[in-house]
């Protein structure tokens, strides 16, 4: 049994976070330290730590959140023009919350997606 994290919190609403949109699949809501003018996270509802974890029965959930992700995206004006969609693994990857989530990030020129690290 995977621990529950912060992000289980919001999904069940028990803590605040500025939620966009949720079903009984996803919640999306936005990020608390935004690295663009547009910074969402995308989850589904159920726990899954890593991307490692990712099921066959988890696929309803994962392509309803590249669907809400462009709903959003829209949304916010930033479609046309592009944005990122990052979804962070393990320490190598950056990983901070286990609980998958995707990253939709743009509302400006991001610039290229990895820096080699020496
Ligand atoms: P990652 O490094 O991919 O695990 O990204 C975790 C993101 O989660 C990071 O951008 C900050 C965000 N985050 C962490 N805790 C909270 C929270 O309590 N509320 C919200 N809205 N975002 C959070």
């Amino acid at each position: 049994m995977s621990e529950e994290t912060i992000f289980s919190k919001i999904i069940r609403r028990e803590i605040p976070a500025d939620i966009l949109y949720q079903d009984d699949l996803v919640t999306a809501f936005r990020d608390i330290q935004p690295q663009a003018p547009t910074h969402i996270l995308i989850i589904p509802n159920h726990l899954i730590p890593t991307a490692n974890d990712i099921k066959a029965s988890d696929e309803k959930a994962l392509g309803r959140m590249m669907s809400v992700a462009a709903k959003l995206a829209e949304e916010a004006g930033i479609a046309e023009d592009g944005y990122r969609l990052i979804m962070n693994c393990n320490k190598h990857g950056g990983q901070e919350v286990y609980h998958i989530h995707m990253h939709l990030v743009g509302g400006q020129p991001l610039g290229p997606i990895l820096t080699r690290q020496s």
